[in-house]
């Protein structure tokens, strides 16, 4: 494989020699070139930004310097260019695992406000192009992502990792599941003892405890890897950011109407809510939403009740999108997401619900007039 480098701060990029990239460069089987990208800049500044189109903070970087370098270093149709950007889609070990197959990567490292988009359309003319992020959060240029993206794809290189078999089991690896805790000697360490299984000798009892452990580890920090949710379409469900209380707010009250139209009734909690009301359950609940083309049409929250009930509620579905099955994708993927400690899942809807009753009862849930429910409505409960 072949890496190419073009930055306006080529000495980032010296990590290089030293880390696994390094020893594999040293072992042939991969090469990395580094680029001063004002090489290509010509003026007696080298200037390589100028000033945004339309006005606005900061400075963006010019086209040709860019142009002139991928036609220099030979930009083709067998290139993958990425361009490290905070708007890119987000890296994870699939795309890894993507890259890592081809023959060769151009990075093309941004700072400043960004790169100038027709370098980017220009690409997309001459070879293929990948915009990635590394995570939703902003750095200052590039380079960082490109080192990380750089070092996740090298190491899935044939031949690269020293025992192949431990890509299988690492976190994002085939299994899906986060790394188990992992010891070494002294089998006592600060009055810590190393778990008793590991000095047993027995593989299988060691296996089933280092599985157990990861799935636990797996359900308790990131329950979304254990049930990825996406729509038919590919669609994410995602966690609930503060920043959408707005269009929860707004789909709330629409959903709600309908139940209150269902139930000939405005005394329903959900109606009255305010912005603030729905800022502050979205700090004490898990909540999850489905956007389409960035529209917020889908929503569902759950919380752990006592030591074991997983409290389902604020099932919303866009009024234009009823009867599509997301409600059942998002009660399946509530019920999924819910900690180890859940045994039960219960809800409520409006007594005069029946279209959403029928949902549930297709789902597992069963009524149960037997339990206190809020005026108006009535109670379902599910084993898990
Ligand atoms: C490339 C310029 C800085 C970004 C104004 C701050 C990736 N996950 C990521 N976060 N940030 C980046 C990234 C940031 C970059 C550039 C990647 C080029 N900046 C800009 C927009 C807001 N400044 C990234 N991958």
């Amino acid at each position: 494989m072949r890496l190419d480098y073009l930055t306006i701060f080529p000495d980032f990029f010296a990590p290089l020699e030293l880390s696994l990239p390094g020893k594999a460069a040293a072992s042939g089987l991969l090469e990395f070139h580094v680029h001063d990208l004002r090489q290509w800049a010509h003026d007696r500044h080298r200037t390589v930004d100028d000033t945004p189109y339309g006005g606005g903070a900061g400075m963006v970087m010019k086209p040709e310097p860019w142009g002139e370098a991928f036609d220099a270093i030979g930009v083709d149709a067998d290139t993958t260019v990425v361009f490290t950007t905070p708007s890119g889609e987000p890296f994870d070990q699939r795309v890894a695992e993507d890259l890592a197959t081809r023959g060769r990567i151009v990075f093309a490292c941004g700072r400043y406000e960004g790169i100038d988009q027709r370098v980017i359309d220009h690409a997309r003319e001459i070879a293929e192009v990948r915009e990635i992020s590394l995570g939703d959060y902003v750095l200052n240029g590039g380079e960082v992502a490109a080192l990380a993206v750089t070092e996740a794809v090298v190491r899935l290189l044939p031949g690269f990792m020293g025992n192949a078999e431990s890509l299988v089991e690492e976190s994002h690896g085939a299994s899906g599941l986060l790394e188990y805790p992992v010891y070494t000697k002294p089998r006592t360490w600060r009055g810590r003892d190393v778990p008793d299984v590991l000095l047993s000798g027995d593989h299988g009892k060691v296996a089933a405890w280092r599985h157990e452990e990861a799935r636990r580890r797996t359900a308790q920090r990131r329950p979304d890897l254990l049930h990825p949710s996406v729509l038919d379409d590919g669609t994410p469900i995602v966690r609930a950011q503060p920043g959408d209380a707005g269009e929860i707010l707004t789909l709330q009250r629409a959903c709600w109407l309908q139940e209150a139209q269902a139930n000939d009734t405005l005394d329903i909690p959900a109606l009255h809510e305010s912005l603030d009301d729905v800022r502050a359950w979205l700090g004490e609940w898990d909540t999850w939403v489905v956007r389409r083309a960035g529209r917020l049409v889908g929503a569902v929250r759950g919380r752990l009740e006592g030591a074991d009930r997983w409290d389902i509620g604020r099932i919303m579905v866009a009024p234009d999108l009823q009867g599509s099955g997301l409600g059942r994708v998002l009660l399946d993927h509530i019920q999924a997401v819910a900690p180890a400690e859940a045994t039960s899942y219960v809800l409520f809807t409006g007594a005069g619900s029946v279209r959403n009753q029928r949902m549930y009862r297709k789902a597992g849930f069963r009524l149960r007039p037997d339990l206190p429910a809020p005026p108006n409505a009535v109670v379902l409960t599910k084993r898990r």
